[in-house]
């Protein structure tokens, strides 16, 4: 039996709905992020070094790292489907997507994250906070903002390609890339687009099965 080691609001609802789309038996083991910090809790680490979540074990093979869950799930479980025929061009616009997600698209929008905090982090005395506040303000406006924006566009000429991230049929480099549309939605305004694709995403009931066993996904602004 697949064991998915789920962070309530957090990318491994990704793993859920890819499941649910495969039709794959599996159980979810809970964890819940600590309130104030927002970090894992350490019994995480139990299951793999880093802490972080998603991490699956099927059988004897404990297997991290959302983009090496997918293409393990699809490879042993999809029978060919959520990917790409071999040798075609979606193929290749698969496997881009399957990597920039994590790779390319998250960074900027984890910074974003970051530097939103930073002026109000308890540790910071107040006098430093205005500074802080000029500082991170700076750095989000100058660098990450537009950062954000190039990522966007590109997602939003993508999509206007085809109806999903590979060509015509959802695969799982959409289940990839639904988490920084859905992180980038969060933080700010997405195209009309990219609205729309959020949307056929969301009524697919393998996703609302997935968000009723995952729990609220409220992701973190
Ligand atoms: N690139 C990794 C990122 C893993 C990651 O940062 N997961 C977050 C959840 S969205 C996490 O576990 N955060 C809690 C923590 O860092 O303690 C992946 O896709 O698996």
């Amino acid at each position: 039996m697949i064991v998915v080691h789920h962070l309530n609001a957090s990318r491994s609802q990704r793993v859920i709905w890819l499941l649910e789309e495969l039709g794959v038996p599996y159980e979810v083991k809970r964890y819940e992020r600590d309130p104030k910090t927002m970090l894992a809790p350490p019994a995480l680490k139990a299951i793999h070094p880093l802490g972080k979540s998603p991490v699956i074990t099927d059988g004897d093979k404990t297997i991290a790292e959302t983009g090496t869950i997918v293409e393990y799930l699809i490879g042993t479980y999809g029978a060919g489907r959520l990917i790409p025929a071999p040798g075609t061009p979606e193929l290749l616009r698969y496997n881009y997507w399957m990597h920039y997600a994590e790779g390319s698209a998250m960074p900027p929008l984890v910074m974003k994250l970051v530097f939103g905090k930073i002026p109000d982090s308890p540790q910071l005395p107040f006098f430093i906070r205005p500074i802080a506040r000029l500082i991170t303000k700076g750095v989000t406006e100058s660098y990450i903002d537009p950062q954000i924006r190039t990522h966007i566009a590109l997602w939003d000429s993508e999509l206007t390609k085809s109806p999903f991230f590979a060509g015509a049929d959802l695969t799982g480099a959409d289940i990839m890339m639904s988490f920084p549309v859905e992180a980038a939605a969060s933080r700010g305004t997405l195209t009309p687009r990219l609205t729309e694709y959020l949307q056929t995403i969301h009524a697919r009931p393998a996703y609302q099965a997935a968000l009723k066993t995952g729990g609220p996904y409220e992701l973190l602004r």
